[in-house]
C-alpha cells in the first residue's frame, strides 16, 4: 500500500486539511500520514485563529516518519511560516521525495488569511522549485502572479508565469471562476492541456483544493501520469461535492467517500 504524505493545516471540522487530507487518501486506498503545521480554530462558517507549530514541531513530526515510512508521495497545504516552508524543502529534497504536490493554500473559503507575504515568498522560492505539481485555484495563481485571470489568455499566461518559478507542472482550478463550467488548465513541459466540467453550484466546497491536491499525490503515487491523474481526481471532487452530507452551518465539507466513485 503506497504511503502519502500530508504537511498541512488541522482544521477541527474536518472539512479542510490533514483530516480532510487524511480521509481523501483513504478513499484512493493509500495510508496518510500527517505532520500538522498549525492548529486552526474554525468550522464550516468560518476561521476564528490559528496556532502555527513552531519548525521544531513540524520537523519532530516529519523526522520520524520518514524513518520509519517508505513515503510514495507529499501534499503540502497550509504552510504559514518561512522558516518551516524552507525545512520541509530540505527534508523533501533529502528523501528524495518521487512525487510532491504543492496546494500553494493562501486564504481559506470564508476569507481567512492563512499564510502571509513573507511565508507566501519562501514557499515559491523554495518549494515551487522541487514541486511536480502546483494547484493554485484562481485567487491563489492571482496572488501569486498579480495577473488578473479574466480570461482564458490570461490564464495561460499566469500558469507560464508559474512554471518558469519552477515546478515540473502547474494545475490552475478553475471552480472559483463562476459560470456553469469549471476549466481547469494544466501546463508542463509539453504544453497545456485543458479539462472542461461541470461546476455543481454548492456551498459545500470547503476543503475541495485540499482534496484534489491529496488525491492527485495518491494517482501519482500509483503510477499515472499527470495527465490522467487530473480528470479522475477532478470527478472524485464533483461526485464529493454532488454527495455533500449537508453538515454544519456554513461552508460545508464534501462527502470524501461518494459511493458512486471508483478511483480506477
Ligand atoms: O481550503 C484551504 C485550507 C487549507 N488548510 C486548512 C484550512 C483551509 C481552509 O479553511 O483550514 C487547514
Amino acid at each position: 500500500m503506497n504511503v502519502i504524505m500530508t504537511i498541512a493545516g488541522l482544521d477541527p471540522s474536518a472539512g479542510a486539511g490533514v483530516l480532510a487530507d487524511i480521509k481523501t487518501i483513504s478513499a484512493f486506498r493509500c495510508y496518510g500520514v500527517a505532520a500538522v503545521t498549525s492548529l486552526t480554530l474554525q468550522n464550516t462558517r468560518g476561521v476564528f485563529g490559528a496556532h502555527h507549530q513552531s519548525k521544531e514541531c513540524v520537523v519532530g513530526q516529519l523526522k520520524p516518519l520518514f524513518d520509519d515510512f517508505e513515503i510514495s508521495a507529499v501534499k503540502t497545504g497550509m504552510l504559514p511560516a518561512g522558516d518551516v516552508i524552507e525545512a520541509v524543502a530540505d527534508i523533501v529534497s533529502s528523501e528524495n521525495v518521487r512525487h510532491i504536490v504543492v496546494d500553494p493554500v493562501v486564504r481559506s473559503t470564508s476569507g481567512y488569511d492563512l499564510i502571509d507575504e513573507a511565508a507566501l515568498e519562501a514557499l515559491i522560492e523554495t518549494l515551487f522549485p522541487v514541486a511536480t505539481v502546483v494547484t493554485p485555484n484562481r485567487a491563489e495563481a492571482e496572488r501569486i502572479t498579480g495577473i488578473r485571470l479574466e480570461t482564458r489568455s490570461a490564464m495561460e499566461r499566469a500558469a507560464e508565469a508559474i512554471l518558469a518559478l519552477g515546478p515540473q507542472a502547474v494545475l490552475i482550478k478553475g471552480g472559483d471562476t463562476g459560470g456553469d463550467r469549471a476549466t481547469d488548465l494544466l501546463l508542463d513541459a509539453s504544453g497545456i492541456t485543458l479539462y472542461d466540467g461541470e461546476r455543481v453550484a454548492s456551498t459545500d466546497t470547503h476543503g475541495t483544493g485540499c482534496a484534489l491536491s491529496s488525491a492527485l499525490a495518491c494517482l501519482l503515487a500509483e503510477g499515472l501520469s499527470l495527465r490522467e491523474a487530473v480528470p479522475i481526481a477532478k470527478r472524485y471532487i464533483v461526485e464529493g461535492i454532488r454527495r455533500a452530507p449537508g453538515l454544519g452551518r456554513g461552508h460545508g465539507p464534501l462527502n470524501h467517500f461518494p459511493s458512486e466513485f471508483k478511483a480506477v
